[in-house]
């Protein structure tokens, strides 16, 4: 995919940006940063079970957002690969227990059978856990040239992301309101803004901090993320509904099945497309001040809404 962009071109001319290119090398990057930190050793078991889910594909979205904003900022991707990679792990392991049964009992992830399917409920569990701890460690291992008080920051950050006031509490809320049909708009932004949003925030956030951004430019990279955050859910309940099961690598038609409340549901499906729109217009609006610098988060954003899976 090309994304153009004429607005920031001091010729007039529009420069391009090759998003599949750039998502390509990023992913490649990651999938190594991700194989190198997990080796298989005893008991083998758990690692094997770590390694099923983390290394089954995906986007490698929050890894990519956080190289992307250090690099914006004046970093390196090197000073931010293993927040990337701890970022993909936590996302992992939310994965791992949204599928257990007693959440949203899935059984299929990625494209493959999921965690508990495969290793049993219990391996499952201790999967999420041990990808939880290790995500915190390899934060604070593995970044090198980065001062220790920017490095707390991060996994202060990382941890609110991922508590009650972040994953933890949106999934509560989301438990809470399934098979209701009272569920409020105010409520579906709770737990989006909670349950996604919070760990994109993260991702964009700690990138920024790592490469010792003003608190200014942190703000503005905030309000990007959360807006592209809630356009991501807002795609994410429209594919539910649109795409099958081969495009998403899951269950498709989960939320209808579970009458969940979602932004088509309460919207329907052509205002929800435009709201994500709006969304990703504003979200790029944020990035005005970084010019051409800030192409790859420009084309990120667009990728969010033309996304198929
Ligand atoms: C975090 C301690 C802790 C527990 C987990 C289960 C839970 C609490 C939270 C649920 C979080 C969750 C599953 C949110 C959904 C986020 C979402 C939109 C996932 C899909 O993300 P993609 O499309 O997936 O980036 P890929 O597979 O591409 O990475």
């Amino acid at each position: 995919m090309v994304v153009t962009d004429d607005r920031h071109s001091p010729t007039g001319e529009s420069p391009t940006f090759d998003l599949s290119a750039y998502l390509n090398q990023r992913q490649a990057l990651v999938e190594a940063a991700l194989d190198r930190a997990f080796p298989v050793i005893y008991p083998e078991k758990i690692y094997e079970s770590m390694r099923y889910s983390l290394l089954a594909g995906g986007k490698r979205l929050r890894p990519i957002l956080c190289l992307a904003t250090c690099e914006l900022t004046g970093g390196t991707v090197e000073m931010a690969m293993p927040t990337a990679c701890a970022l993909e792990m936590i996302h992992t392991m939310s994965l791992i227990h949204d599928d257990l049964p007693a959440m949203d009992n899935d059984d299929y992830r990625r494209g493959r059978l999921t965690n508990h399917k495969v290793y049993g409920d219990d391996i499952a569990i201790l999967a999420g856990d041990g990808l939880l701890a290790y995500a915190f460690e390899h934060v604070v291992e593995e970044t090198k040239n980065v001062p220790a008080e920017q490095l707390l920051k991060v996994i202060a950050r990382l941890g609110r992301a991922v508590g009650a006031a972040g994953l933890v509490g949106g999934q509560v809320v989301d438990l809470e309101c399934e098979g209701r049909t009272d569920t409020t708009l105010e409520t579906l932004h709770f737990i989006h803004t909670h349950k996604t949003g919070a760990l994109l925030e993260a991702s964009v956030v700690c990138g920024g901090i790592l490469a010792g951004a003003s608190a200014a430019d942190l703000q503005r990279l905030s309000r990007y993320a959360q807006n592209i955050g809630l356009a991501f859910q807002i795609v994410d309940d429209i594919l539910d509904i649109t795409a099958t099961r081969a495009e998403l690598g899951k269950t498709a038609g989960k939320d209808l099945q579970a009458k969940k409340a979602t932004y088509p549901s309460l919207w329907g499906l052509e205002e929800s497309r435009q709201q994500a729109k709006q969304l990703v217009e504003d979200a790029k609006a944020e990035l005005a001040p970084f010019a051409e610098k800030a192409q790859p988060l420009q084309a990120l954003a667009d990728f969010i809404t033309s996304r198929t899976h």
